[in-house]
């Protein structure tokens, strides 16, 4: 049966052919969320915050229910704790950067996994080496689950952070984060969590996760690239110091010293991404007219036959826990062929997938592969599109068969 929400994405109605296999890269964006932006620049656009006339009050206002719109996707009572950022590394960036500096120092210990995309790894890595402190990387089970027994016994006194994923975006692990977050806690750590593949494929509730921070980005999520979100708790936001400083951010400028705005203007210098903004909210209202569990299912049973199907040919691994406990992400690799081929093949065929390390080396480091092959779903993608992958795997391995 044809997706009856392909219609809504102009990209995909123009390539009838296309087979968009690449949505944890980025999704494609429904009409509802262009047209809102365009909305915006055609009746409402001004630089908000900063003027005295009616317009620029209209684009305030634009700015100010977009964050709402967003924060009750995401699960926020209060709105004034998210945080509108370029996106998921921007957003761990800045909680490394303006908590980490303040508060970790030598010989204290940050925890990630080994599961992290390098938005989620590398920050921490880097203020592990700027203060002096301890990097530790908790490892996995052999399906790819984050190890609880050895994050209970790598927590103690001195782990200031644990930092994870939600959902892993290499194998799709979906990982507990409410035990993750508990574990964390017993020894008063910061938690961390990377939503970058959560808030787009799951429904998310940050005031039920028990997480202090959680990091997003609009493009996944049928919204425009350039905007995301970091939804912290209040008292931890308010004794953080500034990310970046300028316009907007400020309360009193003196020439020798500043103070800071209320939240969430304190982290938020300089002209606001309001037209993004919208559309981020413009893509909160088409998903929930979807309803994210339906999201969550619909993506489950393509994986759960993507994998059956690719499973059955000879030659195909694939990577990660079993279909019913992974997000819309099939990620295998298949016998003398590199996965960067696969992908030029499957190119030829009308077929969208991503091949590489999927910015998760320390990942493919422990299953021992320097890529895979990665084809993920999103609400616009049927049973067509898993047909059209195994096709082209077939012709690639026939093409190969005969060198
Ligand atoms: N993953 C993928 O193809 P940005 O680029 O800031 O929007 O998101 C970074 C990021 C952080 N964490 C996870 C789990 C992610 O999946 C991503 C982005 C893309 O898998 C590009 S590498």
């Amino acid at each position: 049966m044809i997706n009856p929400h392909r219609g809504d994405f102009p990209l995909l109605v123009k390539n009838p052919g296309l087979h968009y296999l690449d949505s944890a890269a980025t999704s494609q964006k429904p009409r509802a969320v262009l047209d809102a932006m365009r909305d915006y620049y055609e009746h409402d656009n001004a630089n908000p915050h900063r003027g005295a006339y009616a317009l620029s009050g209209r684009a305030t206002d634009r700015y100010l229910s977009a964050r709402e719109r967003v924060a009750r996707f995401v699960g926020a009572a209060d709105a004034d704790c998210l945080v509108f950022t370029r996106g998921t590394t921007e957003s761990l960036n800045l909680v490394a950067t303006a908590w980490g500096r303040a508060n970790v120092t030598e010989g204290d210990e940050i925890i990630v996994t080994a599961l992290d995309h390098h938005a989620n790894f590398v920050p921490w890595q880097q203020l592990a080496k700027g203060c002096g402190a301890r990097f530790l990387v908790c490892p996995l089970t052999n399906e790819q689950h984050i190890d609880l027994a050895a994050l209970r016994s790598m927590v103690g006194p001195r782990t200031k952070v644990v930092a994870f994923s939600h959902v892993s975006n290499a194998v799709g692990t979906v990982n507990p984060v409410r035990e993750i977050a508990a574990i964390a806690r017993s020894v008063g750590a910061l938690v961390v969590c990377d939503g970058a593949q959560g808030v787009p494929h799951l429904p998310v509730a940050f005031d039920s996760l028990d997480v202090d921070f959680y990091a997003f980005s609009g493009h996944k999520m049928c919204g425009p690239m350039g905007i995301g979100g970091l939804v912290g708790r209040r008292e931890i936001l308010e004794a953080m110091p500034p990310y970046q400083f300028g316009g907007d951010m400020i309360e009193f400028v003196r020439d020798d010293h500043s103070t800071w705005n209320v939240l969430p203007h304190k982290f938020e210098a300089g002209t606001p991404n309001v037209a993004d903004a919208v559309g981020l909210a413009a893509a909160c209202d088409y998903l929930d007219a979807i309803g994210m569990e339906n999201v969550l299912s619909h993506e489950r049973a393509l994986v759960r036959l993507a994998s059956e199907r690719l499973a059955a040919i000879d030659g195909v691994k694939i990577y990660g826990p079993p279909a019913a406990e992974r997000s819309g992400v099939v990620s295998f690799t298949v016998r003398d062929i590199h996965p960067h081929d696969l992908a030029t093949i499957f190119d030829e065929d009308g077929v969208c997938i991503r091949a590489g390390h999927h910015c998760a080396q320390p990942l493919m480091r422990r299953l021992g592969v320097a890529a895979t092959a990665r084809a993920s779903f999103y609400v616009y993608s049927d049973e067509s599109d898993v047909e059209a992958l195994v096709r082209a795997l077939a012709r690639a391995q026939a093409l190969f068969a005969q060198d």
